[in-house]
């Protein structure tokens, strides 16, 4: 035991009534809704990277945390999974997530780096083993070490496209070892600055080859779960690549991923595109592509990815609500992909900033469930397209040629009147329930 969060207790559940902070008001993992425990719908995951490795910096200063594993030593990394093995533990989440370069100290070369990554995920074995913790997923950081500072997939030197090849397949091997059930792609920096020096078709081209190689390659391991990609639409990169849901669906139909890759999707990059994160999960269900999802919150005037903790009700039920109805999530999960602000020094405020968020998703999961439960909504939904269900409906959208509606429209002297599209009563339905 370290004593990083000496003092702290076990977060457990405690009701609404609760004047505890060290206590959850609406996370309930045994709750059963919707007939299935609260903790296996949401599935919290913590982010490695920016609860255990951010030194809470900014564009204007550097560090203002001072953690106790901070430093880039194989020794400080053990310290560093000891706590975070700690917080998963007093926190109750079931999973967690990590880039290699949040765990492991950076080597000389990519063989150090390899050979660090495979120490330091065996001691997370023997961890996982101890605590019953689980890994929702892996990832490369390609992005942040000068070399990908013109990407990596997508970078003009071969070379840098070799090394990140490599790096992801070490990746996969330390997901595969420790059975994660997802393995995730953020772009990172593939996209660009000024069209001046890039050239954009073979850049495409490059991300769609290096994305068919690592498919292939966690098949022939046999690696069960999905890979995402997570889109976003700019940051770090003026223009990135996968900028949205429907941005990444056409790039992975275009190179025959549809059915292998899906998406993990994270509500401030939702809102950077110009999107809700209620409408970018809807969209990635309807393509069939939904995986997982990145719980944070950009600050709406900022216009940068600020990644902070959720605390909007209403707008994590709307998340849900789209979840639940596409079947929720199965090896997806949510993970707090949320960092502290800069001045929340204390050990007790990274818990306490999961305790919120935590309990924000399962009040948005209720809400949710009971919108659902009560039907008016979907029934209100259903009305409106009513007539779709007609047969004559169905077979003109299937067989009729224009001139066979052109015909009918005549015949019939069909005339349509417009109906009203009660969005002010819907809201007011939703507002009821959150
Ligand atoms: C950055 C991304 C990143 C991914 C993992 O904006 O959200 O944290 O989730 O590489
Ligand atoms: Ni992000
Ligand atoms: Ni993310």
């Amino acid at each position: 035991m370290t004593d990083f969060f000496a003092g702290i207790p076990q977060i457990k559940y405690e009701g609404p009534d609760s004047t505890s902070e060290f206590a959850f008001r609406y996370y309930n993992p045994d709750e059963i809704v919707m007939g299935k425990r609260m903790d296996k719908h949401l599935r919290f995951a913590t982010a490695y990277w920016h609860s255990f490795a951010w030194p809470g910096g900014d564009p204007f200063g550097g560090q203002t945390f001072e953690r106790p594993w901070f430093g880039d030593t194989m020794d400080l990394a053990l310290i560093k999974a000891d706590v975070a093995f700690e917080m998963f533990a007093l926190l109750g989440q079931p999973y967690f997530c990590f880039h290699d370069a949040d765990v492991r100290p950076e080597g000389k070369n990519f063989a150090e780096n390899t050979a660090n990554l495979e120490r330091i995920t065996d001691y997370f074995a023997q961890k996982m083993e101890q605590t019953g913790t689980k890994l929702l997923w892996g990832t490369a950081n390609l992005f942040s070490n000068c070399r990908f500072m013109a990407g990596a997939a997508t970078n003009p030197d071969p070379d840098v496209f070799a090394y990140s090849a490599a790096t992801v397949k070490t990746c996969i091997d330390a997901t595969h070892k420790l059975q994660g059930e997802n393995y995730v792609l953020w772009g990172g920096r593939e996209g660009y600055e000024t069209l001046l020096n890039t050239d954009l078709a073979r850049e495409r081209q490059q991300a769609g080859r290096f994305l068919c190689k690592a498919v292939d390659y966690a098949h022939r391991i046999g690696f069960k779960g999905p890979l995402l990609i997570e889109p976003k639409p700019q940051e770090p990169t003026k223009h990135q690549y996968d900028y949205d849901v429907a941005t990444v669906y056409g790039f992975l139909k275009d190179f025959g991923l549809e059915n292998e890759v899906k998406v993990n999707i994270e509500q401030g990059h939702a809102i950077l595109a110009g999107h809700s994160f209620e409408h970018e999960i809807a969209t990635a269900a309807a393509l069939g592509i939904f995986g997982s999802i990145d719980m944070n919150r950009n600050d709406y005037q900022s216009g940068w990815d600020t990644d902070q903790f959720p605390n909007n009700t209403p707008e994590v039920t709307m998340a849900y609500y789209e979840i639940l109805k596409a079947g929720g999530l199965t090896t997806g999960g949510t993970n707090f992909d949320a960092k502290l602000r800069r001045q929340s020094l204390d050990p007790a405020d990274l818990i306490l900033a999961h305790v919120g968020g935590m309990d924000i998703c399962a009040r948005g999961l209720k809400a949710a469930a009971a919108m659902l439960e009560d039907g008016t909504l979907e029934d209100r939904r259903q009305e409106r397209y009513a007539g779709w269900d007609e047969s004559g409906a169905q077979e003109m959208l299937e067989t009729a040629s224009f001139e066979d509606i052109e015909a009918r429209v005549r015949e019939e002297d069909i005339n349509p009147h417009p109906k009203s599209g009660a969005q002010e009563r819907l809201e007011n339905i939703v507002n009821r329930f959150c």
